[in-house]
């Protein structure tokens, strides 16, 4: 064997049990495994026993006993920056309203809108801290945030900039979106394609403008926006070179997959009323496949996203947390692991590719994290478990007993 260059190295795991994530075998798994960093990169991956016999001092080396190890986990769709509570919807579907019953009736997206227009980019900020700081506890190291309760350019970019800061304040990597297209406001009642208008030409420029956008995400369904609409939107945001993502097919089929995979979409999002020709369009165009169980059990939904035909064409399927105060106010990543083995039978090692490799590519970051393979940032968790399958068995048991995050911990 080659002999290892040690020379950059800055850190040293070892006695782990890896689960690299990396195609080839389940979980990527290397049973005592070793992992080296270098700086805020991971510089090698491989078995104990390949390591060299003479380790310099001058590094630290942590010897795991076994512990598992996986790459940080990605939560790669939320919308965690809002004001304001819907307990009393809530209370109001356990009565038999639907979802889409409260939403037309004004509560939904627009009661949250109402709260978050009100509310002061500190306090909004104190809100979204308690939020990520929940799920950077429990070894979420990268997320993405969506605006999508402001629905005015001003607010919407109030949104953006406290999910920026969220990104100062924790010691997480944010991704931001755009998600202006989420409901129609009040102002723009019964004029749809006027407020899309806002979007295009006021909204969408202006956050971009000031550096505040990674992605561009529309909410296409019969509460949202149509095809044609999102269309627009999207139109927009590929002539600014800004990656685009849809709420596809949560309440209804509007073909809105395909229509992601037209625009070469970095992923679509729910997904329960997906078709043959949707998955196949995604599978064509490399769409990752985010499911969100946590919204799909809270709305007690019964149609179950085409996890076989996902799979038979296969399409990354990435999981999230879809963190909000109306479909999933849950702010655990791991419980949507264990729910979307228990609701959508994922295996628990699809599970876990769902919450690392598969969550990278839904954020257009699958060269830099997702993975431990060299070169890749050194975001890892050390596991209070022995096995990977672990993580989604249980709930509340399983927790990080150190979080690495480009190096650091
Ligand atoms: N679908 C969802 O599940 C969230 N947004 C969306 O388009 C829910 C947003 C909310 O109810 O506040
Ligand atoms: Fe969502």
């Amino acid at each position: 064997m080659a002999t290892i260059e040690t020379k950059n190295w800055t850190r040293v795991i070892r006695n782990a049990t890896l689960a690299t994530c990396v195609p080839g075998k389940p979980y990527g798994l290397i049973p005592r495994g070793a992992i080296a960093l270098a700086g805020d990169r991971i510089a090698w991956v491989g078995k104990n026993r390949h390591l060299p016999d003479e380790l310099p001092k001058r590094f630290t080396v942590t010897d795991a006993r076994g512990a598992l190890i996986t790459p940080g986990l990605i939560d790669c769709h939320t919308h965690l920056v809002w004001a304001g509570s819907r307990h009393l919807e809530f209370e109001q579907s356990l009565m038999g309203a639907s979802y889409e019953d409260i939403a037309r009736a004004g509560g939904g997206i627009a009661s949250t809108v109402t709260a978050t227009r009100a509310a002061s980019e500190n306090d909004l900020l104190t809100l979204a801290l308690a939020r990520a700081g929940r799920l950077a506890a429990e070894g979420v190291t990268t997320i993405e945030i969506k605006s999508g309760y402001g629905l005015d350019r001003d607010n919407e970019l109030k949104l953006l900039r406290v999910a920026r800061k969220v990104g100062e304040r924790l010691p997480l990597t944010v991704r931001t979106t755009l998600l202006a297209a989420h409901a129609v406001p009040p102002e723009f009642k019964d004029r749809a394609d006027d407020y899309i208008k806002c979007v295009v030409e006021d909204i969408l420029p202006a956050a971009a403008e000031e550096g505040l956008v990674d992605a561009v995400d529309a909410f296409c369904d019969n509460i949202g926006f149509t095809p044609a609409q999102v269309e627009r939107v999207f139109a927009r945001a590929r002539e600014l070179g800004l990656a685009v993502k849809l709420h596809a097919e949560q309440l209804s089929n509007q073909n809105g997959a395909a229509l992601a995979a037209k625009f070469k979409a970095l992923s679509a999002d729910h997904l329960e009323h997906a078709d043959k020709t949707g998955v196949e369009a995604m599978a064509r165009a490399g769409t990752v496949a985010v499911l969100l169980p946590g919204a799909f059990c809270y709305l007690r939904e019964t149609k179950l996203p085409p996890i076989e035909l996902l799979r038979v064409h296969r399409v990354p399927i990435a999981i999230a947390s879809d963190l909000n105060p109306g479909s999933a106010p849950i702010a655990s990543l791991l419980l949507n692991l264990t729910l979307a083995c228990t609701l959508f039978r994922l295996t628990p090692e699809e599970a876990l590719l769902g919450v690392t490799r598969n969550a990278a590519l839904a954020l257009g970051l699958g060269e830099d994290r997702g993975t431990l393979e060299a070169g890749k940032r050194a975001d890892l968790v050390i596991w209070n478990a022995g096995h990977p399958a672990e993580l989604a068995s249980q709930y509340g048991m399983v927790r990080p007993v150190a979080i690495v995050r480009g190096g650091a911990s």
